[in-house]
């Protein structure tokens, strides 16, 4: 088989960096080593960024996020058992949109099927060869035979435990690596929201996030250690813990029925550069953050609207230039992001390696962003992804 561009990985990156090049005329395969089923039911991030939401609104498969999608103009920071609202609309003008991943997925995967392009599930890349030739090859497995595409491109959107980024030969790439001492245990429940904005709790058990996915699923986090059990975590003590870590005079958490739980570990990595010959990496494969700052997502987007310009002005001129500035635009973005996360994690969550004098510390950044209208909006800029970078 044979395609214009190959890519590997059909999470947000890789669908919607498909969607984009039909739109220029480009042909592309996805190979998957996933069901559809287990990529359309993988719960995960669920904040869009304005610019996020208008991009999928532009590509033609924002109908049903406008539906069902809810926006929100603020959130909430909470600290010593005070509310405190972070006014992101009023202080940048833009707004952040709740929708869950897995429905941006699932609109994403409906539109390649609808128009009959190639997307092949439970099709896993084995290697990626030749990608600094001008015929790169993806070696893939699919129904216990092995079989090849040879492509002018190869794209890697195949997410931080990806191969495409080990076939870049050794040398060549530098990381940058930090993880934590925690994680989150999340939860999505079939009771309504008992908030109507995210509340990003600091607390002296630890860190909890209230969000939400529709009026009747709510979508809560508290922090755990990195590598925790979940069989640890009975509704009972998931239910008392997040009470106890929000709790707020005259508001009360509604409980409900757990439908799914699972624990990730938090940690921050960069590959530079995201580029090596043929190959190209976009969203979790080059780069990952903590949640703490729902900057995975939209920066996966961000990478791929880069790159689907940079290879239509290559097919269509023959301009090369977007193509050799890749990596180096993208991580101008992808930095401030890292350090957004970095620093929403820092200041909210309870670090075992940390003391006293820390705790000050991060109360007092707390109490400095929601009191000073300057450090509020450097949150609300960084949150809404409008920030310059
Ligand atoms: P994805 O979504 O990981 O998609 C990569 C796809 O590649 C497939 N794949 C392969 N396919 C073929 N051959 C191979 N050899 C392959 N190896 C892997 C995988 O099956 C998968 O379908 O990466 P993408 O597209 O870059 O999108 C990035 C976002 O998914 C990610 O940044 C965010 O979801 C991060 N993230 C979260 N972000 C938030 O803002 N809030 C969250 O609550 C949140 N929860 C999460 C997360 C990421 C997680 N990961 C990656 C483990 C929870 C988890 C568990
Ligand atoms: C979510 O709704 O899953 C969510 C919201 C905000 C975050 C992370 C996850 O920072």
């Amino acid at each position: 088989m044979r395609t214009q561009v190959g890519i590997v990985g059909a999470g947000p990156a890789g669908l919607s960096l498909a969607h984009l090049l039909c739109r220029e005329g480009i042909e592309s395969v996805v190979l998957e080593s996933r069901s559809r089923e287990y990529v359309e039911h993988r719960i995960r991030a669920g904040v869009l960024e304005q610019g996020s939401a208008d991009f999928l609104r532009a590509a033609g498969v924002g109908e049903r996020m406008d539906r069902e999608g809810s926006v929100h103009g603020g959130i909430h920071l909470q600290f010593d058992r005070e509310r405190h609202r972070v006014p992101l609309r009023e202080l940048t003008g833009a707004s952040i949109l709740i929708y869950g991943q897995t429905e941006v997925v699932k609109d994403l995967i409906a539109a390649r099927l609808a128009a009959d392009l190639p997307l092949l599930f439970e099709a896993e890349t084995v290697a990626v060869h030749e990608i600094e030739t001008d015929r790169p090859r993806i070696e893939y497995a699919q129904d216990g035979a092995s079989r090849t595409l040879a492509c002018d491109v190869v794209v890697g959107c195949d997410g931080f435990h990806g191969v495409c980024r080990d076939s870049i030969p050794a040398g060549v790439l530098q990381t940058f690596e930090r993880e934590y001492p925690f994680g989150w245990l999340g939860i999505l429940a079939h009771v309504a929201p008992s908030i109507d904005e995210l509340v990003y709790a600091h607390s002296d058990r630890g860190f909890a996030l209230l969000s939400l996915r529709s009026p009747e699923l709510s979508r809560y986090y508290v922090q755990v250690a990195h590598d925790e059990d979940v069989a640890q975590w009975p509704d009972d003590r998931i239910w008392e813990e997040l009470a106890r870590r929000t709790a707020l005079d005259g508001w009360k958490l509604e409980e409900g029925p757990i439908l799914e739980k699972g624990v990730t570990g938090m940690r921050s990595f960069v590959c530079e550069p995201m580029q090596h010959g043929r190959l190209f990496l976009a969203g979790d494969a080059a780069h990952i953050v903590p949640p703490t700052g729902a900057k995975g997502l939209n920066l996966a987007l961000r990478d791929v609207q880069m790159l689907a310009e940079a290879l239509g002005a290559w097919y269509r001129r023959g301009d090369r230039s977007g193509l050799a500035s890749y990596s180096e635009r993208c991580l101008r973005r992808v930095w401030r992001c890292e350090h957004f996360s970095w620093w929403m994690t820092s200041m909210l969550h309870l670090d075992p390696r940390r003391d006293e004098f820390d705790r000050k510390l991060q109360l007092a950044q707390l109490r400095h962003v929601t009191t000073s209208p300057a450090a509020a909006t450097m949150l609300a800029e960084n949150y809404t992804g409008v920030v310059a970078v």
